[in-house]
This record gives structure tokens, sequence and C-alpha cells, in this order.
């Protein structure tokens, strides 16, 4: 979403012109925050209130723009007592469950006009399940352009439960029984009995895991071109932004001497089990998987031997080098295009080719995996956390699975045509020289946040402020000074591509080059423009555009739009329009405290060729992850490691590519006091 690059798609742009009598932007701020705020009790906004009971929602259809289609199949749905029960738990990989939260959502989408919104949002919070409503809206709010600018609350602030561990909600709800106000320290899950608890900062970090809901957000499976326009090369970022965290999940690996993840295999046991300690608001605790199980059929989702038989239909497609349609005919895939082609048979979406032939990999794999406590059914228990985005990443499972579809990505990647000299070179410019301006140093730093909306209350007992503390990796601001030599006589527009990965493995074995090309962890990409002669270019670690600004918190946010809606002031939270992005403090993996070597990589690259739009260099806004518009890259992700070289001398000879060593050290907690 959100970004300025928005104002380029071209289908948002009728919708945005009914946008100009509208509401403000604090006023619909406002209504958003009181529409997700204590979203499992009733409303607390009286105007919302108010529309929730006297609101017809097919009274007047000329504020729709499909005349009323979608809300009358919704309204007939919820009059013929059809939707999902309220106090239920919700999941996406559930297909009546996802249908109804997706009919909401296209009311909303269908909205010529905010007040229209809002008075559905209120109607339906009131009516249908609170999971539904609560995806349905941050969908909405997502890719609607009457929402452009306004934030999402912290996810973690609006659905605890999916973030928190069972004990500390347990904690939470006995401290509003006695209406004292709280503290509760959160600690990762697991014991050091288990190694996997060393990375678990990782997999259960709430950034990272609002960052991989975002994701999932902007680039839904069940996307509709109709909604508003093309997702722009939605399947190639699917493998990149799942392949960024599985490298990084190996970085962090390798920083906590732990070996890198091997990936899943169907027809082998399940390594690592799993004890989630954490609970749904309604339905129960998440089931747990003991550890080294086979792989199981499960009832109703698919047998092992299907997703064996969709494995081997795509990699067959790899070594042949095409996709076949649904009609029969071929997509050629060996060309930058085909992995966009491959991600979307891979996650499979509306976009897949033909997913009757290859399936739908990934979601099944993790409603298989998600099962595999209770694949038939006997025990009536809730879906497991890797059937949501929110929760996935606890489960080391997560990482092997992704690992190995990973591997399927690079054995297309790998498949293609080398990089030559002459792809790589960018005549006449040379990095001359690249400096770190401070250490690269990472920390643990705990944060606050708050645990309100997981308790149950009413509106005439007050609040009392339950929180919990979390220590959330960190690390020290840096820059990057790059010196670059133009001796192309004029100005030249150039793409700078920084990529870092680690050194050796676990066991001190250094990575060769084409593993550790692999294993290249983004920090960054950013245009310039070069004067001829020398150019020292300084960028801040807190400009990356691969990281997102941490949301300010569900209060603070409320508390200024209140402050602006009263005081008539503007309300200007634009650096959190997105929170699509690893936050900026995850930017660096953690190292260790002797200092992990990693391999630094800066590549400048012709930027007149690769800007897929006009004026780069003058866009702070680029937002790595944003969907909304062309993506201004037109290199593949991941370039220029996405494929094998002839030859990886040729790294050292373009004289464009700089690789120097670095260090990230790491230096335990920074202890505070609560
Ligand atoms: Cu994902």
């Amino acid at each position: 979403m959100k970004s300025t690059l928005l104002l380029l798609a071209v289908a948002g742009a009728a919708l945005l012109s009914v946008a100009s009598a509208d509401a403000s932007n604090a006023q619909k701020q406002h209504d958003v925050n009181f529409l997700l705020w204590k979203v499992n009790e009733h409303l607390r906004d009286e105007t919302h209130k108010g529309y929730a009971k006297t609101f017809d929602p097919e009274a007047d259809k000329s504020h729709y723009s499909d005349n009323g289609e979608a809300v009358h199949r919704l309204v007939k749905e919820l009059k013929d007592n059809r939707l999902l029960e309220q106090k239920h738990w919700f999941s996406l990989f559930n297909d009546r469950h996802r249908e109804e939260a997706l009919m909401l959502f296209d009311v909303l989408m269908h909205c010529k006009d905010w007040e229209t919104a809002v008075k559905n949002a209120a109607y339906f919070r009131e009516r249908m399940n609170e999971g539904e409503f609560v995806y349905a809206i941050y969908a909405a709010v997502i890719h609607h352009p009457l929402a452009e600018h306004v934030v999402l609350p912290p996810l973690y602030e609006v659905t605890p439960h999916m973030f928190t561990n069972t004990e500390v909600i347990q904690e939470a709800y006995a401290a509003k029984m006695r209406q004292t106000p709280t503290k509760i320290k959160s600690s990762f899950t697991g014991t050091a009995r288990n190694k996997e608890q060393r990375v678990a900062y990782f997999g259960e970090d709430i950034g990272m895991n609002t960052h991989h809901v975002f994701w999932h957000l902007e680039f839904p499976f069940w996307w509709k071109d109709s909604y508003s326009h093309k997702l722009d090369r939605k399947g190639e970022n699917f493998y990149w932004v799942h392949n960024q965290l599985t490298v990084r999940f190996d970085a962090e690996r390798i920083s906590n001497f732990l070996d890198p993840v091997e990936e899943l295999q169907w027809d082998k046991p399940i390594h690592d089990g799993f004890a989630p300690h954490t609970s749904y608001k309604y339905g129960g605790a998440f089931p747990s998987r003991p550890d080294d199980t086979d792989f199981e059929d499960v009832d109703g989702v698919a047998r092992v031997r299907d997703m064996i038989i969709i494995d081997s239909r795509i990699r067959d497609a790899i070594a042949h080098g095409y996709i076949i349609k649904e009609d029969g005919s071929h997509i050629d895939i060996m060309n930058d295009h085909g992995i966009d082609v491959l991600g979307d048979v891979i996650e499979s979406s509306l976009y897949s080719p033909n997913a009757q032939y290859y399936g739908a990999l990934h979601n099944t794999a993790h409603i298989m995996l998600g099962r595999q406590t209770d694949p038939h059914g006997k025990y009536n228990m809730p879906p497991g956390v890797m059937e949501h985005f929110e929760t996935a990443t606890r489960d080391p499972g997560f990482f092997r699975l992704h690992k190995y579809m990973d591997n399927i990505f690079r054995e297309h990647k790998d498949s293609l045509p080398s990089y030559t000299f002459d792809d790589l070179d960018f005549k006449g410019v040379s990095v001359t020289n690249v400096a770190i301006d401070g250490t690269l140093e990472t920390y643990f730093e705990d944060f606050e946040y708050s645990l309100l909306n997981a308790v149950d209350d009413t509106e005439e007992i007050a609040d009392v402020d339950i929180d919990t503390y979390v220590p959330r990796l960190d690390h020290k601001e840096f820059s990057y000074n790059i010196d670059i030599k133009n001796e192309k006589g004029s100005e030249a527009l150039a793409t700078i591509r920084i990529f870092a990965w680690p050194d050796a493995d676990n066991n001190g074995v250094k990575f060769s080059f084409d593993d550790g090309r692999w294993g290249a962890v983004e920090l960054d990409k950013f245009w310039v423009k070069l004067s001829p002669g020398t150019n020292t270019i300084v960028r801040k670690s807190t400009d990356s555009s691969v990281t997102v600004h941490d949301v300010p918190s569900f209060k603070t946010l409320m508390e200024k739009t209140e402050a602006a809606l009263s005081g008539g002031g503007d309300l200007d939270l634009h650096d959190y329009e997105s929170a699509t992005g690893l936050p900026n403090r995850f930017l660096l993996p953690k190292g260790n405290h002797n200092g992990m070597d990693f391999d630094l990589l800066v590549c400048v690259t012709d930027g007149a060729a690769d800007a897929a739009i006009a004026d780069l260099h003058t866009n702070d806004d680029f937002i790595h992850y944003g969907t909304n518009g062309v993506y201004p890259d037109k290199r593949p992700h991941g370039y220029p490691f996405d494929r094998h070289v002839e030859d990886e001398r040729i790294f050292e000879q373009v004289t464009n590519f700089h690789h120097s060593h670095v260090k990230i050290y790491h230096h335990g907690e920074h202890i505070h006091h609560h």
C-alpha cells in the first residue's frame, strides 16, 4: 500500500477522484482506530454504535460501485444464519472462513465513500465473527484508495493472543480481574534443553510476524485483479520475501552456533517437534507436535503422496524450462520472468497458470504441517500455528518448509544461463572504497506493548494498564560511506544494492561463493545520481528501503488522532503507512560476541537501464515490498546474486562491485528496570 507509488497505479485513479469531498485523514484514522479497538467487545464509539443499530446496508445502493451486489450477498448470508458465529477461532486457510471475510472485504472495496464503508464496518462488526472482521478491515485499509493514509494499529495490540504466550495472557486476565496495573515479562518459547530456543527471538519477533502478515495482505493469494489492479510481480515477490526470511534465519542460526536449516521432505520424519505455548482467544491452545513424527495424510486436505506428485510436476517444469498452461500451451520460464510464474505456481493464487495440475504447494503444505497433530480430526483440535501468518514462524518447521520451497526456486534459478562479465559491468563506473561509519553491533532491548485488547471487559469498569515487555533484536545506527568514480563524462543514474552473507558456517567452514551468494541478506536498495568524477555516497542504516518504522502503539495512535481531531491540527503519520518490511531495528543479523564474519557486497548498476519508473533518485518513499503500481526495479529480486556466474572471479573484475569483509558484534541485553 501507501508510498507515493500508489499515485502511479492507473487503476486507482478513477476511485481516487471520488475521495475529494471525503472525511479528513484524522476522521478516517479515528474510525479505523475505534473499529479495531476491543474488537471482541461491543463498539465503543457513539456514532459507530448508532450505525450498527440503525444502518440498513441495502437501503441506498447508489453508494456502491457494484450497485450493491456484494452487500446483498453478505446480508443474505447473515439473514440465512449462515455466517460463522462470534467468539470462535478464525483461520484464513479455512475456505469458508476466508469466503466470509472476503465477502465483507468485497463490500468495503465497493463503497464509493468513506461514510458508507464505516457504516458497513460498524454494522457487520456487531454481527460477524471477530477474526473475519479484523482480516477484512486490514485488507480493505491496505487496498482501498479511500484509506490511503490510514495507519493500521499494531496487530499485536489488536489481537494479542496471536503474538503472546499463553502464560502471559493468563496473567493478563488475572490482572484484569484484580483491576491492578501490571507489567508482565514475556519470554521466548522453549528451554535451554532445546537448541531451537536460541533462535526463538527470531521466529517470535512481533515485528517480523507483523511484516509477514502484512506481506500476505498486500499480495493475497485470493486476490482478484477486478478489485483494482494487477499485483506487480506477485509470484516473484512471494519467492523473495520468503527467501529473505529463510536466509536471515540461517544467519541467525550461525550467529547462535547452530547449523543452517535442513529442508523438510515429505517422505522423511519432521525432526523438530514444537510446543507453541500460544492459545486462541476462543478455541483453546494451539496444538503441539512431538519430535520425529512422520508426515501423515490429512483428511480432507491432501495425501502425502499428492504432495510428492505436485512436487515432481513442478520440478519437471523446471527441468523442461516451461510451465504447461490449462489449455496445454507452454509458458517459457528460462528468463527473468520465469521466477514470477513459478512463484505463482508454488504459492498458488488466482494468478497460477494451472492450479489443477500444479496444485497449491505452499498453502497445502502449511495446512499439512499444521495438522500433523490431529490429521484425522479425531480430537477436534483447532488449526495449528502454521495455518496463521501471525504465528507460523514460531514453529521451527516453518523455516524447514520454506527452505524446501526455496531450494525448488534455486533449482530454477540455477538452471538459467549464468551472468557474464558484460551482463554485470557498468562501464566507466567503479566503486573505489566502502567503509562503515560506526560499528555493526546488535543487542536486545525490551519493548512494551499493551495486552488490553486481549482481556474481556465491560464499558462500566475502567481500564487498567496491562502491558507485557519482551526483548527484541536491535542494532546501533551506522552508515555506509561509498566512494564511486564516474568516468562516463556525464551524470549517470545508478542503482545501489547492498547485500551481506555469512562468511562461514557454524563449523567455521567457509561458504563457497556460490552457496554464500544464495544466502545473501538484502540490506538496502536505492538510486543516486552520480556526478562526473568522484562521488561519496553516505547512506544511513535508518534509510534502508527493505525496512519500515515501528508503528506507534495503539494508545499513542489514538491520542494523536483525537488531538488532531479536537485541535483541528494535521495528523501526520506518513512514516507508518506501510508495515510491510522488516522493522528497521531488525536490519542486521545478530552476530556474536567476538564478531561474526560477513561478506559485504555493494553493487552499483546502471540505474537508467534498471529503472521501471522515473526519478527514482528523488523518491524517499520507495518501500521494497510495496505493491501498488509498478515495482521500480526492472532487475530480478536478488540481482546480481540470483543466478550463477560463469566464473566467480568476474565479481573481482567488474569495477562496479565491491566486496569486503565486516564483522557483526552482539553485545547482549540492554537492561531496563520495570
Ligand atoms: Cu509466508
